[in-house]
Formats: structure tokens, sequence, C-alpha cells
């Protein structure tokens, strides 16, 4: 019998498993065979928006946590899978930073030209996997959605790249529940139109508070305040926003701060982040960790040390994101399929815990990029994935890095040349605060004249 992997998600770091697997077939080698599920009705993972919240059509948890009118908010520079240019998908330079749309049309013309949608099984959410006490395999149990049935099948190995980005990290402050307005968790953020006129409170001080922030403003919002924990985000706000000290309680629609001061809001947003979630693993087979850049558990980052045969995709916190999970996908099916030696229980976890002390060295964002860029080059190295300038990737972070702190309104204004193609790209047609419409074709196309004037 060959070999059967389960691929569970069909997001950028399960769709990298199908390209991998696909590139050794193309080069002329036997490859397993590849189930992937995936419990949306199509592939693109947190790409794909949903406007539901909640419970899906089915009963499971909604994945989606993008929100409309959501702009990449790193340059589209430093995800480039090196396999697949944007040059190549749309056939002429874009600009640095798309909205959703673009990347999630990008992420799927790779695997639509590799005809692997056929491999994915839509509306299949995993409940369950265990390991067979006979046969030794994988068993893995899906709920089919539409028909409401189990289905149990075997596999030699599986691939989890469900993400991390999902299930929402909810604290509780007093008073909450006493709060007139709305409170929500990023995860449920949909539409910032929703905010226009009123005052925002944002709890959390990282990407979601930042993202979330600016985008209702953009569309209207009167104030946003943000409260942090550790640290402000230090940015220079416009006017209507402010940076407060951790949020201590509500009482009615006033919010009171660690340094006594106060503020009435409309609204609440958390964005405290997310949680490692898998709730269709056993206990032996539980990835546990926090949002961090080597989870520990991991050999490379993917190979649960506890038991080989099961990889883990995409669990790191992201400076690199898609061009990153191809490598681990690279170097997973490597070590899988026996073209690469896995070494034994103890050199793994040594070299795991050897990143982990490289990890907790960083003191700031630019050691963490440099960190981040190593650990692909490690994989790159060690597989054939093309390779490509992962350290000129970083300069390019570290760029938008300063970028945001010169600018945070205008940095997604700025261009970045390909690593993979030269291309200098060109400057979108509108600046990002006037774009409201966040289509792919108003991306793509500029406006006529006279659209332009209204
Ligand atoms: P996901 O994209 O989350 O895909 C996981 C897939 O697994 C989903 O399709 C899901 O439906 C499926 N799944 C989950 N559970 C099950 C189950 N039980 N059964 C079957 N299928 C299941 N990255 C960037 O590079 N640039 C950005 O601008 C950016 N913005 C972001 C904004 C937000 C609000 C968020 C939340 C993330 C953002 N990211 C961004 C990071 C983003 O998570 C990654 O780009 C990427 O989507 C991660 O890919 P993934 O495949 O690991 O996970
Ligand atoms: P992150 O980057 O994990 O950040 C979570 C934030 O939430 C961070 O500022 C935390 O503060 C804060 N947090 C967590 N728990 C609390 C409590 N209890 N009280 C106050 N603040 C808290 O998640 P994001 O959602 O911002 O970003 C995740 C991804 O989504 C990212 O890749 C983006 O591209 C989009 P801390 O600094 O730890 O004190």
């Amino acid at each position: 019998m060959s070999m059967r992997i389960a691929v569970l998600g069909a997001g950028p770091s399960g769709l990298a498993m199908l390209r991998a697997i696909d590139s050794l077939r193309r080069q002329g080698h036997p490859v397993p065979e590849v189930v992937c599920y995936e419990k949306q009705s199509d592939l693109g993972g947190m790409w794909n928006y949903t406007w539901r919240t909640g419970l899906d059509a089915y009963g499971e948890p909604v994945h989606g946590s993008m929100y409309r009118y959501l702009w990449s908010n790193g340059p589209k520079e430093a995800l480039e899978f090196s396999d697949y240019s944007f040059e190549e998908h749309f056939g002429h330079p874009i600009a640095s930073y798309p909205p959703r749309a673009v990347l999630r049309d990008y992420i799927m013309g790779r695997i639509e030209r590799s005809g692997l949608r056929e491999q994915i099984r839509f509306n299949m959410a995993v409940h369950w996997v265990q390991r067979d006490a006979d046969s030794g395999r994988f068993q893995v149990t899906v709920r089919d959605m539409k028909a409401d049935t189990l289905i149990t099948e075997e596999f030699d190995h599986v691939i989890v790249a469900t993400g991390h980005f999902s299930t929402p990290n909810v604290p509780y402050f007093e008073g909450l529940e006493q709060f007139p307005g709305r409170v929500l968790h990023a995860h449920d953020f949909r539409d910032a139109c929703e905010f226009t006129d009123k005052d925002l409170l944002l709890v959390g001080s990282s990407y979601s508070a930042e993202d979330i922030g600016t985008q209702c403003y953009k569309y209207g919002a009167r104030s946003v305040t943000f409260s942090y924990r550790s640290r402000p985000m230090g940015y220079q706000w416009p006017s209507s926003f402010e940076e407060k000290p951790l949020l201590l309680r509500m009482e009615g629609n006033t919010a009171h701060f660690s340094d006594g001061s106060s503020k009435d809001v409309d609204a609440v947003v958390l964005c405290t982040g997310y949680r490692h979630h898998f709730p269709f693993l056993p206990d032996e087979l539980t990835l546990r960790t926090h949002n961090r850049l080597y989870p520990g558990q991991l050999y490379k980052g993917v190979v649960f040390i506890d038991d080989p045969g099961l990889i883990y995709l995409g669990m790191q916190d992201q400076y690199y994101t898609f061009n990153m999970f191809d490598a681990q996908a690279w170097l997973a099916r490597d070590l899988l399929m026996g073209r690469l030696p896995l070494p034994d229980k103890a050199a793994m976890q040594a070299d795991s815990e050897h990143w982990q002390q490289r990890e907790q060295a960083c003191s700031n964002a630019d050691q963490e990029i440099d960190f981040q860029a190593a650990y692909v080059r490690d994989l790159v190295d060690a597989s054939d994935y093309p390779d490509f300038p992962i350290e000129q990737v970083a300069e390019i972070f570290k760029q938008w890095k300063r970028d945001k702190k010169r600018d945070i309104l205008g940095y997604r204004d700025q261009r970045y040349r390909s690593v993979l193609t030269g291309t200098l790209a060109p400057a979108h047609h509108t600046p990002w605060m006037k774009a409201l419409d966040d289509s792919l074709e108003a991306f793509l196309h500029e406006p006529a004249p006279a659209a332009k004037r209204a």
C-alpha cells in the first residue's frame, strides 16, 4: 500500500504541503496519496472571507478572523512564493500592499494552475485524530458537514495546518456584562462602518488593535482608544487616538484604566490575540504553545517530537508567512518520505531547544526578523524549495517597520522591489487612506477619471 498523508486545512500552510508533494511528482518521483480535509467550502484559509461569525451553516465554529476592507499589513514582496511570483500570477507588476481579495487570488492561482483542487475535500470538518493501536496508523475522523455523517480513514502521516489565529483569547474585564454598547473580540470584527461616528475602545497593542483601529478611523470612527497590557504601540497617531494602560473595569459606558484615567466609549473590541487550539487531537498529540516565533515540542518548527509522524505547519508567530509555510512544507515532505534523515529524539529536542534559546535572546523587532530569517534559511538550505534571498526579505521587513514608525496611516503607500523578479512595485493609483473599495477589480484597475472625481 502506498503512503497516505492527511492534510488538515486548505489555507496557505496546507496548500503549501499539496504543492510541495506535487513538485516532487512533477520531477518524476513516486509520491504519497494526499487527502486534504477543509471545513470551509473553498480554499484560502483565513484569506477566504466570510461574513459569518460564531457558528457556520453546519454548526461548526467559523474559522475566519479577517474583515472587510482588510489590506495586507506587510509588503507583498516579503511573502512572495519563491516558485510563483506575483508577476507570473497577475501578468504585470502590482502595488506592494494588496487588499485581501488580491492575495487570496494569488494563493488560489498557484493551486488552480497545478490542478491540485481535486485533492481537497471541502465541507469536511476534522473531529478526531488518533493512533490506531493495532495498525499504528493515524485514524482521522471527519464530519461530512453536508451529509452530517462521520467518516474515518487511515493515514501514515497527518499534517496539522489548521492555523492559530482563529480561536480567540478572551479575557474578562469587570463590568463588561453591564456595558450598554457592543463588546466583541477581533475574531468577530467584520465591518468598520458599524463604528462610524463611534468612540471605540480596543484592548491590546499588537497587529489586530493597530489595524482595526486605523481601519475604523479610515471609515469614520470618532475616536480610537487603545489599552495596552505591556507597552504602548507608540506610533504617531492622529489626534483622535489615545493609548492608555490596562483597562481595569467598565462602569456603564466608562472605561477606567490603571493610571486612574477614564474614557466614555460606545463599543469595546478585544484585540487580545488567539489561542492554539486543536480540539480534534488527543493530549499526547497536542502542541501546547503561546504565540511565539519558535514553539517548543517541534523539530525544525514542524515535526512533533513526541510522535514524528505528525507534522504541524504554520504554528509560529509570523513575520514571514507564505514563503515560510512553503519552506516548512518542502522540508516536512522530505523528512516524512525519508529523503532526509530524521535524528533521534534527543537530537531533535536539543536542536529545538537551541532555537528556542536563540529566540529568547531577541530583544527587539529587528532581531526577531533576523531570527525568523535564519530559521527559514535553515529550512530552505535543507530542502529543494527554490532558494530565494531570505536575508533581503528581512531587510524589507525592517524597512516596513521603519515605514510604520514614520507614518502609520501612510505606510501602505510605500513600494518595494521583488526579490524574485527585481521589479519595483508601481505606486497604487489611490493612497490607502482614500482607497475605500477593497475589491480586486478596484485594486487592479485605475478608476476612470469621472469615477475618481466622484
Ligand atoms: P489559515 O489561513 O488559518 O488556514 C487554516 C485552514 O484550516 C482554514 O481553511 C480552516 O477552515 C481549516 N480548518 C481549521 N480547523 C479545521 C478542522 N477542524 N477541520 C477542517 N479544516 C479546518 N498574513 C500575512 O502574510 N499578511 C497579512 O496581511 C495578514 N493579515 C492577517 C490578518 C488577520 C486578521 C489574521 C487573523 C491573520 C493575518 N495574517 C496575515 C496571517 C495569516 O494567518 C496567514 O497569512 C495565513 O492565513 C496562515 O495560513 P494557515 O494555512 O497556517 O492558516
Ligand atoms: P497578538 O499579536 O498575539 O497580540 C495579542 C495582543 O493582546 C498583545 O498586545 C497582548 O498584550 C494582548 N493581550 C493578550 N491578553 C491580554 C489581556 N488579558 N489583557 C490585555 N491585553 C492582552 O495577536 P493579534 O490578534 O494582534 O495578531 C494576530 C495576527 O492577526 C497577526 O498575525 C496579524 O497579522 C493579524 P501583551 O503585549 O502580550 O502584553
